[in-house]
This record gives structure tokens, sequence and C-alpha cells, in this order.
């Protein structure tokens, strides 16, 4: 068994209207996570990670803190990336969420205006590379969260993520330069589908499917 790259659920040029354009899409799907893919492939036997569902190879990556991080740099990468693609869509953006996820959202974080400037913060505070995060707790409350690198709250031990932006530029510089902060205020606003945050709500987060 090994671990294979995904097919986007979209086209690559049917995200460029709302600012992400076919280039973009290219190389990070096709080179970028397409690498880390291959990566983590090249671990499975050194590092045992045969049989391994991916989500539980973030997890015991992250508790093994220093030791763990080659396997979490790429094993992560391939689950942050697989949510990625997913949480955006051609029909995505606007402020009319499902009840369900709005309500969630206005109990535990104040309501979407609120949740936004919070999501966009932590991803304009994460230092370097990394990601912002929308997380179901461990306690079952949403919250807003950031990491660096490869690493996601299942690696920290936060909780499981429904929404991620990735914050590293090669995310974002063909559309918005230097401009990170520019790209969240997009990626909020134009580019999430509500819809599917609110099924990963629901299901409890991102099932891979994929184990080495
Ligand atoms: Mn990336």
């Amino acid at each position: 068994m090994a671990f294979s790259l995904p097919a986007l659920p979209y086209s690559t040029n049917a995200l460029a209207g709302q600012k992400m354009c076919q280039e973009t899409l290219e190389l990070h799907h096709g080179k970028h996570h397409n690498a880390y893919v291959t990566a983590l492939n090249g671990l499975i036997e050194s590092k045992g990670l045969a049989g391994k569902s991916l989500e539980q190879i973030c997890a015991e990556a992250g508790k093994a803190g220093a030791d763990g991080a080659p396997v979490l740099n790429q094993a992560g990468q391939h689950y942050n990336h697989i949510l990625f693609w997913q949480v955006m869509s051609p029909s995505g953006g606007g402020d009319k969420l499902p009840a369900r996820l709005a309500a969630k959202i206005d109990q535990d974080l104040g309501g979407l205006a609120q949740f936004k400037e919070a999501f966009k913060q932590a991803g304009v505070t994460q230092f370097g590379s990394g990601w912002a995060w929308l997380v179901i707790g461990t306690d079952g409350k949403l919250k807003v969260t950031k990491t660096a690198n490869g690493a996601n709250p299942i690696s920290t031990g936060e909780g499981t993520p429904i929404l991620g932006a990735d914050v590293w530029e090669h995310a974002y510089y063909l559309d918005f330069r230097n401009v990170r902060p520019d790209y969240l205020g997009n990626f909020l606003n134009n580019l999430v589908d509500w819809s599917v945050v609110d099924s990963l709500l629901a299901s409890g987060g991102l099932k891979s499917g994929q184990s080495a």
C-alpha cells in the first residue's frame, strides 16, 4: 500500500474567477502536494507506518515531538491539503451558512464576523509557514487555532479540523504576491464552501480514507 494524491474535486481553472488561478492550483496540487505524498511514501518502511491511517500517523508523530517531525512534515501536509482542496469550491463564498453550522459558530465563537476576524488573525500572525484552522475542540466546542509548517490540530491534540487555510507562500504568491491578509480575506469570502464545512461538522471531521 501507498498513499496517493487525490484528484482535485474541480478542474484547475475552476477557481480562477475566485482569485485562485490555474497556475496556482497546478503547482500547489500537482507539484507541492504531490511531493509530500512521494516523500511520505518513502518513509513508510523506515518509520514503521505500514497499515496505519493518515490520521493515526499525524497523531502519533505529533506526540513524538522532535523525533516525529520528519514524518509529520509529510503526513501532516498530506492530510492538510486533502482537507484544503475539499473546503473550497466554485460555488463557495458568501455569508449564507447552513443553519447548523451558523448556530454553532454563533454559540461558540460569537458569530460569523467574529469568527472570520479570528481566523484571519490566526493566519496573518502565523510567523513563516503554516495553517489557520477551525477546529472541533476536545470539549466539543468550535475554536480557531493555527499551527506551524506541516502540523495540524490532530498532531497537536487540539481537536479535529473542519476548515483549514494554507498560509505557506506557495498558496498565495501568484495570486496575491506577499499580501497574506488579502488572500485570507478572499479565502473566507469567496472560496470556502460552507456546505462542506457543515458536513464535516456533522461527520466529526475528514476521514481521509488513506492508509500506509
Ligand atoms: Mn500548500
